[in-house]
Order: C-alpha cells, then structure tokens, then sequence
C-alpha cells in the first residue's frame, strides 16, 4: 500500500503535540506493521573532503567563512576511502555513507574520482551513500550508474526558516537536487536538524515538505545539533530528548515505510534516551567514533546498547534493491 502523501499541517500538528506516551504507542505500532522490530541499519560516516566549503550554513563547522578547530583536508586517494569502507564493514556496518563539504558536485577529476569510490564500495556488498551537495541530472545518473544506492540532502528546517539558516542557496535549490536524485531512480535520504532555534511549527513543517513529496524519502534522518565552537550557533541550548523523540515517533506515523535515522547528537544521549528514540521508530544509526568531523559514540558503547536492548543490525541490500551494474 502506498503510504499517504497528502498530510495537512494541522493533522501532522496534531500527531506532534498528543500526549507523549500516546505518542510513542502509536509510533511504535505503524513501526511494527512496517519494520522488523529490533533491526537497526548502521550505517558508517566518511568525510571524504573535509572544511573549507564556501556555503554559509550556520550550523555547519566545515563552512570556510567560520573559524572552527576543523582542518580542511582535500579530496582523499580513493584507496584511503576503501580501506576505511573494509574496517567499516568488519566493525558490523551495512551502508557506507561518504560526504563532501562542497556546495555543489563540478564535473571534473574530482567526481570521477568519487565515483571510483562508489563503484570500489559497492564492490564490497555494502550499501553506498553519499553527500555532496547539490547534484544535476545526469550528474545524479552517473552516480547510479556506478552503483550508489542512496543520496542525502537534507532540507534542514523549514521553508519559512531556511534563510536563518541559510543565505547561499535556496529551499528550491535543495528541492531540485532532490528531484534530480528521483529521476536518477536512487534512494532518497533527507532529513533535518533540530536545536537550530527553530520554532516548533518549523519542524513539523519541515517534515510536511518531506511527507507530501511525489514519493516519501527511504530514509529521513533526524539530526540534534552538535554546537560546535566556531559557529553561528554555538551557544544553541541542547535539544531536549523530548523533542527527539517527538520529531522520530512524528515522521516515523507519517513516513511509515521511510528508514528513520537517530543521526547527529546521540554522544549526548543516554542509553535509555536512545532507547526511547528505538521505541518511537528510529531504526537506522551512524556508528563509528566520528560522524564527519565531530564525535559519534565508540563502537564498544554502541555494542553494548545493541546487547542491551537486544538489537541486531538490518543486512545490506535487504529491500532488494541491487546495485545497478557499472
Ligand atoms: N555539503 C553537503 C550538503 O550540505 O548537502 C554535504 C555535507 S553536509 C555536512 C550534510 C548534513 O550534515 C547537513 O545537511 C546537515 O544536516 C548535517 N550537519 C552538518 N553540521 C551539523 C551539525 N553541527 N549538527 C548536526 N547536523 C549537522
Ligand atoms: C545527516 O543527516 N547527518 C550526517 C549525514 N547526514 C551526512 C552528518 C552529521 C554531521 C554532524 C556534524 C559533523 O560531524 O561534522
Ligand atoms: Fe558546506 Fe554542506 Fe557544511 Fe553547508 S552543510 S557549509 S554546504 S559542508
């Protein structure tokens, strides 16, 4: 069954704000219509080129226009990018997710060599990911083409936030490369990031946008900003986990068939926080000490929830989706 892609911001409003145990029961009930409960995708983060991006993004310590302790790190040898794929995979990982901190993918060496990447990691039977910045068409097909599985961009917040956030591009632009991504026929992943000063109308209509897309994202990652020094928003107070938990159970009874990713910020969060985000329907993680430039949970800590909670990892692949053959 198709999920529903016409939700009104009043219904989406109303899902937010019920009681917060109401909330979780129903979540947790369309997770287990729609997902195997206790199967967690981990998905590992690779900064493949790191700082000195020209965007403004106030969150973002890899804008080069901030003064953040992050060291700008070109493009890396694709060999370098594989072996941390090999250790990615042989700690448990099933999706390798690689970003750059660029505004925009230029077709040059630099993407070709990205593409090597994609093809050497899809290789190794592990999901592909990446995040580049804003994608054409035909630059989204060659990506499938070399056997990527999925894009993430992230619309952030909402619409009406966006240029709070945001000077050097538009909603309309992130929407277009999500379009682009689509028509290449590859996964769609895009999400947010809460704790931005943001209202809460924002973010529930940052995850209406998301909802009534002509088809919903596989995967909507729901990021808690990590303040880092440097930043326009250093000093943002911490999301409080009641909000996490709001915003997961929220696009999980929205987006039912969507992965749905407890992302940035879990180094701040309890073992029974993140247990209460698994109960409101996140079902995908990033694993590994970093995520791409600030600190992530250690592998041991992230084993020791999984045997906690009795979680097992989601096998790559398992929606079937083959990489497409270079
Ligand atoms: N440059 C590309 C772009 O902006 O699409 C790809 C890399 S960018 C770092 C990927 C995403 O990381 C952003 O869209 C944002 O959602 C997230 N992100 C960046 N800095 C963050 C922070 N301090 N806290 C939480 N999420 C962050
Ligand atoms: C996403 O939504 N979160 C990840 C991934 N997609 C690319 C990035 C989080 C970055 C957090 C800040 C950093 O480590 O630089
Ligand atoms: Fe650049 Fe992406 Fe960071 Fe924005 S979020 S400054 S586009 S790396």
């Amino acid at each position: 069954m198709t999920p529903r892609r016409d939700w009104t911001f009043d219904e989406v409003s109303a899902i937010y704000h019920q009681p917060f145990l109401e909330l979780v029961y129903q979540a947790a009930t369309v997770h287990r219509q729609y997902h195997t409960p206790g199967e967690v995708q981990v998905c590992t983060l690779l900064s493949v080129k790191t700082g000195g991006c020209p965007e403004d993004c106030a969150y973002c310590p890899q804008a080069a226009r901030y003064h953040t302790d992050v060291k700008v790190h070109k493009l890396m040898e694709t060999g370098e990018v594989l072996a941390a794929a090999a250790n990615a995979k042989a700690a448990g990982s099933t999706r390798f997710c690689m970003g750059a901190a660029w505004r925009e993918v230029r077709d040059n060496r630099d993407f070709d060599r990205v593409l090597d990447m994609v093809r050497g990691v899809a290789a190794m039977d592990m999901e592909v990911c990446c995040t580049l910045g804003m994608l054409t068409e035909d630059q989204a097909q060659r990506l499938a083409e070399a056997g990527l599985a999925a894009y993430n961009h992230n619309l952030d917040t909402s619409e009406e936030h966006y240029s709070e956030i945001i000077t050097t591009r538009t909603y309309d632009d992130r929407l277009a490369t999500l379009k682009a991504v689509r028509k290449a026929k590859l996964h769609v992943c895009s999400g947010g990031i809460i704790g931005m000063g943001e209202r809460v109308e924002d973010r529930i209509g940052m995850l209406l946008t998301l909802a009534t897309l002509p088809e919903h994202p596989e995967s909507v990652p729901v990021n808690a900003l990590v303040p880092v020094e440097g930043t326009p928003l250093e000093d943002q107070p911490k999301v409080p986990v009641w909000d996490m938990v709001r915003m997961i159970a929220t696009a999980r009874i929205i987006m039912p068939q969507a992965m749905v990713r407890l992302s940035a910020g879990r180094v701040r969060m309890t073992q029974e926080e993140q247990a209460m985000c698994f109960m409101a329907g996140a079902n995908s993680i990033f694993t590994g000490e970093k995520l791409l430039t600030t600190a992530n949970p250690e592998q041991e800590s992230d084993q020791a929830l999984f045997d906690l909670l009795g979680l097992h990892p989601r096998p790559a692949y398992k929606d079937a989706k083959v990489p497409v053959e270079a």
